[in-house]
């Protein structure tokens, strides 16, 4: 079935330099990406991100990692990718959540680590079923910031908005 995913490069990813490498493991899968953006992220969209670990112990933990409170890059590169199988293809070149626990030659398990303090470092975040996908690119994109049409859109009046343009 045809897909999109989010793949978050997280701070930790930036930070190592690993972008690069990263956006060649997952052009193994021979998906189409049809947006990318660099996000510094607020706190509102960390804890809307991770809204389903709210009372989760680390959930504290996730959310200051999300924000680079851990690392130099305080910022995360959000992409998304559409294709055949989007979501295995992009978790299957991942691997797990555990770094210590993923298949060694996959992303989190050559390049994640859990920290001294048990922070697992995963370097990416990608979506996990089709619903959460669609809520997350609705999350960190507008429609107009993605090259494909992936989900309907509207034209809606916006009044009175404050914008930041080129001065
Ligand atoms: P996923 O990223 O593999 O989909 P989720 O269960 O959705 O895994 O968890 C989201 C993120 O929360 C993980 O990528 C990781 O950063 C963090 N996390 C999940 N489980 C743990 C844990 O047991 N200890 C520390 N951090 C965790
Ligand atoms: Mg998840």
């Amino acid at each position: 079935m045809k897909e999109q995913v989010l793949v978050l490069i997280k701070p930790d990813g930036i930070s190592k330099s690993l972008t690069g490498y990263i956006l060649t493991r997952l052009s193994e899968a021979k998906l189409e990406l049809v947006a990318s953006r660099m996000v510094k992220v607020s706190r509102k969209l960390a804890e809307r991100h991770y809204k389903h670990l709210k009372g989760k112990e680390f959930f504290e933990e996730v959310i200051q990692y999300s924000l680079g409170a851990f690392h130099p890059c305080k910022y995360v590169m959000a992409l998304v990718f559409v294709g055949e199988d989007a979501i295995k293809k992009c978790r299957d070149l991942t691997g797990a959540t555990n770094p210590e626990e993923a298949d060694p030659a996959s992303i989190r398990g050559s390049c994640g680590r859990i920290t001294t303090k048990g922070v697992f470092e995963n370097v990416l975040h990608v979506s996990s079923d089709i619903i959460e996908a669609e809520r997350e690119i609705k999350l960190w994109f507008h429609p107009e910031e993605l090259i494909a049409d992936v989900f309907p859109t509207k034209i809606t009046k916006v009044k009175s908005t404050r914008k930041r343009v080129w001065a």
